[in-house]
């Protein structure tokens, strides 16, 4: 049985564009992703997602959407990672660089996928039109999956 870690991954949407991180340091570096990371005892994960987006790209939001929740397993590490996923439509403040991501944004048709996480290109689609999904997602290393699961569901 593996014990797994919560970590939260924030995608905040505009019409037609959507702002995306170049992860600098840590897990993922030099990939494209959402704001996130892990959360902390006594927190609420909504929370840790709202501190995470604040401390990584310099945005607050009153709304998180609640929109996903992936779990990955990496073969030979004993601790999967429960992925909780959020969109905001609306938000206060600049993107602006931190020591972990440097803020971009990108056009919904020009998403950089073959610079993210592999998992993403499967459940982008369905976070841009609002759909709620869970899934599991076994990877080799970094890059390869081995085998997944992805279904739309009502409600989280
Ligand atoms: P610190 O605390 O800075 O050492 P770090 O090890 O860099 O943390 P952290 O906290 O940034 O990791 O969390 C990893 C982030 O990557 C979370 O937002 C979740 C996200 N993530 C992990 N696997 C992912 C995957 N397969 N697809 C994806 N996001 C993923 O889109």
């Amino acid at each position: 049985m593996l014990s797994s870690k919560l970590l939260t991954l924030v995608l905040v949407v505009q019409p037609g564009r959507v702002l995306l991180g170049m992860k600098k340091r840590g897990f993922g570096a030099g990939k494209w992703n959402g704001f996130g990371g892990k959360v902390q005892p006594g927190e609420t994960i909504e929370d840790a997602a709202k501190r995470e987006l604040q401390e990584e790209s310099g945005l607050t939001v009153d709304v998180l959407n609640k929109i996903g929740n992936i779990k990955f397993e990496f073969v030979g590490e004993t601790q999967l990672l429960d992925v909780h996923i959020f969109r905001a439509d609306s938000y206060k403040g600049e993107p602006t660089e931190s020591d972990e991501m440097r803020p971009k944004w990108f056009d919904c048709n020009e998403i950089p996928f073959s610079q993210m996480w592999a998992d993403d290109i499967l459940w982008f689609p369905l976070m841009l039109q609002k759909k709620k999904f869970v899934g599991y997602f076994k990877f080799q290393g970094h890059d390869v999956i081995l085998s997944h699961t992805l279904e739309e569901v009502q409600e989280l």
